[in-house]
């Protein structure tokens, strides 16, 4: 793990007390200390699948019952995790931004909803909700935390073993107009959201400091954030147990995991108690 008192330490939180902008990018890694599979690591799979295989719009034409089986068990392995030390240390360090009138923002490629579980509110969901649905047909969509979120799922998912095909009309369907629903979330070869790229592109423009937490840098278009903004001079923090694409284009590698290096590299700086004690 990076040594917390170095030379590169004291460089990143000098930088962090001077930043008025600070933009965040998260991916599944930062989850894993809340015990949540990642995609690349061991946790990747389920039954014989990667999840890279079943989170794309051809999966879900050719089986939306193996499709609606893996976000089920998704969802009711959601259930029972919590936010870790690092999601919560984000969450302070925006109120304290915030409180400053600086700008703290947060992007994460996670569906997980642990970020606003764990208080954070500039937050940009960019790959959508596990807990949200949408209609093939109307487009309608809506928040649903039903377990399971329809009778024919329940018990179902199990990576251990499959069951039978689960007919369309009795997986989850929308409530105003009964067709196919399916998860609110972005597959692979999917547009993201226009809106949300707009903001992004925004966020990315205005920081003068980016921290990249527990992301594997190779899902697009995350994945480019970092070296194009280490590419307008803005330092560039990655946080994570090992190297990745966007090691080369950092200011900083802090190795290790993010739920002990965030509370300690996000803490407030004596900038901020001496601002407090004023
Ligand atoms: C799009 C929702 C275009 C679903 C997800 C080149 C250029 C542009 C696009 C592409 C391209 N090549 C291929 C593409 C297409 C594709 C892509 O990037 N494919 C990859 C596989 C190469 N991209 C897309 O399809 C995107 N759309 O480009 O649209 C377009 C435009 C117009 C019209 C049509 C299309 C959409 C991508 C979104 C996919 N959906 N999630 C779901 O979750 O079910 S992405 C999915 O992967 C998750 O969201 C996940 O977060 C994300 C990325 O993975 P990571 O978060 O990085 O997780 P990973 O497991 O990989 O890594 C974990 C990391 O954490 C590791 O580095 C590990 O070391 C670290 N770690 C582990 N423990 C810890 C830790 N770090 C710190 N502490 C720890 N304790
Ligand atoms: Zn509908």
């Amino acid at each position: 793990m990076t040594s917390m008192t170095g030379p590169e330490f004291t460089e990143f939180r000098e930088l962090f007390a001077k930043a008025r902008s600070v933009l965040v990018l998260t991916g599944a890694g930062i989850s894993a200390e809340s015990g949540v599979p990642t995609f690349r690591g061991s946790g990747g799979f389920w039954r014989t699948y990667q999840a890279t295989d079943l989170a794309t719009p051809e999966a879900f034409k050719r089986s939306p019952s193996l499709v609606w089986e893996f976000y089920q068990y998704r969802r009711e392995l959601m259930r029972t995790k919590e936010p870790n030390k690092g999601h919560f240390a984000l969450a302070e360090a925006e109120k304290r931004f915030e409180s400053e009138g600086k700008r703290f923002v947060l992007v994460t490629q996670n569906i997980d909803g642990l970020h606003r579980q764990a208080g954070s509110q500039n937050l940009i969901e960019m790959h959508g909700r596990l807990f949200t649905t949408r209609c093939t047909s109307c487009g309608f969509t809506e928040d649903n935390y039903d377990s399971p979120i329809c009778e024919a799922l329940r018990n179902r998912g199990s990576p251990d073993q499959a069951g039978a095909e689960i007919p369309i009309k009795d997986l989850p369907s929308c409530r105003q107009c009964q067709s196919l629903v399916r998860p609110n979330v972005v597959w692979f070869g999917e547009a993201l959201d226009r809106d949300i790229v707009k903001k992004i592109d925004e966020e990315i423009a205005k920081c003068d400091l980016f921290l990249v937490i527990g992301t594997s840098a190779v899902v697009y278009p995350a994945a480019a954030y970092a070296s194009w903004i280490a590419r307008r001079g803005v330092p560039v923090a990655e946080i994570n147990i090992e190297s990745t694409p966007s090691t080369s284009v950092s200011t900083f590698h802090f190795e290790g995991p993010s739920g002990e290096l965030l509370p300690i590299l996000l803490a407030p700086t004596t900038d901020d108690k001496s601002h407090k004690d004023s």
